[in-house]
């Protein structure tokens, strides 16, 4: 238990050796990974995000706690993904326009591909323009789309717009998330699914894909 309680403390320090240490042997000393990550990380990750609200820590502080979470992250990687399951479908997932987090979309991305689907990650700030042609270069079957700030989650919204006068909309099973996104708000935009979280959302993905075939 004192891996977590290093975790807890060296992701908020921003201390990113010291997570990746402790996350490693944690995963030695058996805990799982799913543990490491929900007791451990993202505990970690929320009381950044509450000292952040209440302006006890700024972007800086944050910044090396997000790095920190990263380093972490490629630690757990290899045990969250097993390369070894037949591909289940390809998702092109990206942060839209405007939005820089990608925490949280990364590790949909992991989880994602450890329920065996092909990924392909655009990254952060991803224009509508750019999803449109990667979509129809790569016929995904599924576009996940991430925001954490509510003064971009309009950009889910002109994406799905763009792809409507692009004819491509029946095309593609599209899933949103990020904090602040909500299920009516998919209801709202018109979006297939949501998920709260990275492991719901490879039910979430899987239902949309079983439902294209
Ligand atoms: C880390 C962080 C940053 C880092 C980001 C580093 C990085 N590489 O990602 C930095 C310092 C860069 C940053 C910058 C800013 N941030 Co910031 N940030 C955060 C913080 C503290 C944590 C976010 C995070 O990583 N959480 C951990 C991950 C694991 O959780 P998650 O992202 O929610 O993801 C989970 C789910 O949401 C879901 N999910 C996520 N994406 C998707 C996608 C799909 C398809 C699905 C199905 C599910 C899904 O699954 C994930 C895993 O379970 C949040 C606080 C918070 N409570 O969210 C603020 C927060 C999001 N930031 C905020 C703000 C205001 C900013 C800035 C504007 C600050 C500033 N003044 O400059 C800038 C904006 C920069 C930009 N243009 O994007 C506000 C947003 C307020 C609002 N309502 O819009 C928050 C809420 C903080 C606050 N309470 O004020 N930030």
């Amino acid at each position: 238990m004192d891996y977590i309680i290093n975790i807890v403390e060296d992701l908020q320090a921003g201390n990113a050796e010291g997570v990746k240490t402790n996350v490693e042997q944690a995963l030695e000393s058996g805990m799982s990974a799913d543990e490491v990550l929900q007791q451990g990380m993202m505990k970690a990750m929320a009381v950044v995000g509450e000292k952040f609200k209440k302006d006890e820590i700024f972007v800086p502080e944050v910044l090396v706690a997000a790095r920190a979470m990263k380093r972490g992250m490629k630690v757990l990687k290899p045990v969250l993904v097993d390369d070894k399951v037949e591909s289940q479908g390809t998702v092109l997932l990206g942060t839209v326009k405007g939005d820089l987090h990608d925490i949280g979309k990364n590790l949909v991305g992991m989880m994602l591909e450890g329920g065996g689907f092909e990924v392909i990650d655009m990254g952060v700030d991803v224009e509508a323009a750019e999803f449109v042609a990667k979509l129809k270069e790569e016929q995904a079957d599924v576009l996940a789309m991430s925001a954490l700030l509510t003064t971009t989650m309009p950009e889910m919204k002109n994406v799905i717009d763009v792809l409507k006068e692009e004819g491509l909309r029946d095309k593609v099973k599209v899933i949103i998330g990020g904090a602040p996104v909500t299920c009516d708000y998919a209801d709202q935009i018109e979006a297939d699914a949501y998920a709260k979280d990275a492991a719901s959302a490879v039910d979430k993905v899987k239902e949309a894909v079983t439902s294209l075939k």
